[in-house]
């Protein structure tokens, strides 16, 4: 029903397998909390809704550890001495925001105990608590110490201030400005809770195409009330910052950083901000980029325009998140190549609370692309992963494609900076180049439709995300089977196949949309369906001719030496992978490379044949999800089920869209005939 397309991941059923729920039941008799903070509170609440859920009784909440099999919940500061005494192993392993869930002995007498170093590392360990029972795990002899391995774990929204959101695909904007400060939806306290439990710590609230009207008393009281309700989630609220703020609603003639008076504005607003929100993050900032102000327009450079913000919030704790995505019309010979030119002459420059904040691949949140040589290209700079949950350019809420298979393949990827090894998680969880600030950073896919994300499947990209913040080391495959369990079905039956389903999504549209290294040929502006055609907009590199160049002679981008030599920008031993086609992986060919129609895949194939195959693939691969799918009728209540159903219709046609497309639009430079298995165009 609509009621589960809103409970996400924490439906709480009954747990089905009899023995395991005798066991749940024996081993947990009662519920104590050791302290009374909101967020333990909030946490008691979680585990009494939890637990009425998955077992299907109440469980009641003691005041004292007496009897036997009590599930015990506090920070360190709550337990007794004869307690931590055996705890200091795991209590070594875990930092700040970690957890320990362990079976412990009270006067000889079993419990589970969950504890940490503070309160939210309580409240993560209970989400963990309420997962393995989620997931049909034994509690029999628990053991376990987590803790996050990144510490800024945050979604960006870019929602505007009358509630559309830029690329959003899930209805309008969850933050009612109208209605606050005083009326708190339910919805935002349910979205606290969904990003506690798998570890999310921030929220940008606005979008990085910014409004500075965001930092007005009048909004600053509603983002106030918002910080309020998120806190006992351990949600730390942060904001965009327009650069040229100072002048639109501070009055004055310049933003330019180098000004006393800009200088000084910017630390009374963040005075300002920080006497309402004690705890505020930061600031999130686009400059000089798509048409957005910053240091640019002053002559100055991203340096100067980041320290400043850095200055300002430094006082009080906080962090300023100075974005990388920067192209210009001027410097056309490629795109890809501007981020790294203007930010890498700056490494060690920065104010030691910036981070910059980098998208996974150097053109834009593509069904596929090369990680961007910026991670790894700046050593004294701490930085951050910005992924894009919302499918701007791979579906929209429309199409199923599961994206932490995108996000590991990205995390996985060897940069070399350092030797082999020296893999883009390193960079950002600052392991490599020893960095104290890290952070990564999810463009949210989150709207006020029932079901949160438009899509019932696109919820495990939200999903997947924060677990993947925490621990960017986790597997793909690990994540879809707890995500399928809790969110549908511990029935095996259904979390194979579907499971299966959901791994073969995202290289199914790859397929279907770009594939061999194809990027950036959506139809302009909205970037939903092929539009490898468009060519005549005023900007080259808005274009989707200018990235795929395909003419009689052959399709690809060459970005290797013998191109915009793009590949320079990478660690020599990459940049040798890059530049040799023998070597290049064959996912990345035409991103790196122009390639004749026949030159020959190692498959065996001439590229135009093993082109025109991979769309047929990838519509063969749809069909597939949809025979899955019709078979799971039985495990999934019917509303979900038909809706999965209906928007895998339209994935199946759109799919077969794409490929009669761009095969018949690239049919005209290749002049050849498709290979037998590929269908006809319709
Ligand atoms: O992906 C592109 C989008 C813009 C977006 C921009 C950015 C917020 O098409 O809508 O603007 O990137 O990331 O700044």
């Amino acid at each position: 029903s609509a009621q589960e397309d809103y409970k996400l991941w924490l439906q709480y059923a009954k747990v089905q397998d009899s023995k395991l729920a005798t066991e749940y039941k024996s081993k947990i008799n009662g519920i104590v909390a050791l302290e009374n903070s909101e967020t333990i509170q909030v946490a008691s609440k979680e585990l009494q809704l939890g637990l009425s859920g998955l077992l299907d009784t109440k469980i009641e909440v003691q005041q004292n550890i007496d009897s036997e099999n009590a599930l015990i919940f506090g920070s360190k500061s709550s337990l007794d001495e004869d307690i931590l005494k055996n705890l200091k192993k795991e209590f070594d392993q875990i930092n700040d925001e970690g957890y320990i869930i362990k079976t412990i002995q009270v006067k000889s007498k079993n419990h589970i105990l969950i504890t940490g170093k503070t309160d939210v590392g309580v409240f993560y360990g209970v989400f963990h608590f309420l997962r393995l029972l989620q997931t049909k795990t034994s509690i029999e002899n628990v053991n376990i110490a987590d803790a996050p391995k990144i510490n800024v774990r945050i979604l960006n929204h870019w929602d505007n201030l009358n509630r559309t959101v830029e690329r959003g695909y899930a209805g309008f904007s969850l933050w009612n400005w109208q209605k606050l400060p005083d009326f708190i939806d339910q919805r935002y306290i349910d979205y606290a809770r969904a990003n506690a439990s798998i570890g999310i710590n921030g929220t940008v609230l606005n979008n990085v195409n910014a409004n500075a009207l965001i930092l007005t008393p009048q909004y600053l009281e509603k983002v106030e009330a918002l910080a309020n309700t998120f806190r006992p989630y351990g949600i730390k609220v942060y904001l965009t910052a327009r650069f040229s703020a100072p002048i639109e609603i501070g009055g004055l003639k310049t933003a330019d950083p180098y000004d006393a008076e800009v200088k000084n504005w910017w630390k009374e607003k963040t005075k300002e901000i920080y006497k309402r929100i004690p705890d505020f993050g930061g600031f999130l900032v686009k400059a000089n980029s798509e048409g957005q102000p910053g240091p640019q327009n002053y002559g100055r450079n991203h340096v100067d325009g980041a320290n400043m913000l850095a200055d300002a919030v430094a006082p009080f704790g906080g962090i300023v998140m100075w974005r990388a995505f920067v192209y210009s019309e001027h410097d056309v010979d490629d795109r890809a190549k501007q981020a790294y030119s203007e930010f890498v002459p700056y490494d060690g420059q920065f104010r030691n609370n910036v981070i910059v904040q980098v998208k996974n691949g150097a053109i834009d949140f593509q069904p596929r692309e090369p990680f961007h040589p910026m991670f790894g290209a700046m050593p004294k700079t701490p930085l951050m992963m910005e992924f894009q949950i919302t499918q701007e350019y791979l579906g929209f809420s429309t199409h199923l494609v599961y994206l932490p298979k995108l996000f590991q393949e990205v995390l996985k990827s060897d940069t070399y900076r350092k030797g082999k090894g020296s893999t883009v998680a390193k960079v950002i969880d600052g392991s490599l180049d020893n960095h104290k600030i890290t952070g990564i950073a999810g463009v949210a896919n989150i709207g006020n439709d029932i079901n949160w994300t438009g899509h019932p499947f696109a919820q495990a990209n939200w999903y997947g995300f924060g677990r993947l913040a925490w621990n960017p080391n986790l597997d793909s495959e690990a994540i879809a089977d707890e995500w399928l369990r809790m969110t549908f079905s511990n029935d095996e039956n259904f979390v194979n196949p579907v499971k299966e389903m959901l791994l073969k999504s995202r290289e199914a549209v790859v397929n279907y949309m770009t594939p061999l290294g194809l990027h950036h040929i959506m139809d302009t502006g909205h970037h939903y369906g092929p539009g490898p055609w468009v060519s005549n907009l005023s900007r080259p590199e808005w274009n989707p001719v200018y990235y795929h160049k395909a003419d009689k002679n052959g399709i690809g981008f060459d970005r290797s030496k013998t191109g915009s030599k793009a590949t320079t920008q990478y660690a020599p031993e990459a940049a040798k992978i890059f530049d040799d086609v023998k070597t290049c992986p064959e996912k990345d060919l035409l991103w790196f490379h122009h390639l004749s129609w026949d030159y020959k895949l190692k498959n065996g194939q001439t590229l135009w044949n093993g082109m025109a195959l991979k769309y047929q693939e990838g519509v063969d691969e749809v069909a597939a999800m949809q025979s899955t799918w019709n078979k799971m009728g039985n495990y999934v209540d019917e509303h979900r089920f038909k809706e999965v159903q209906m928007l895998l219709n339209i994935q199946h046609k759109e799919a077969k869209w794409w490929r009669d497309a761009c095969l018949l639009y690239f049919q005209q430079f290749s002049g050849k005939e498709l290979p037998k298995r590929v269908e006809k165009p319709t």
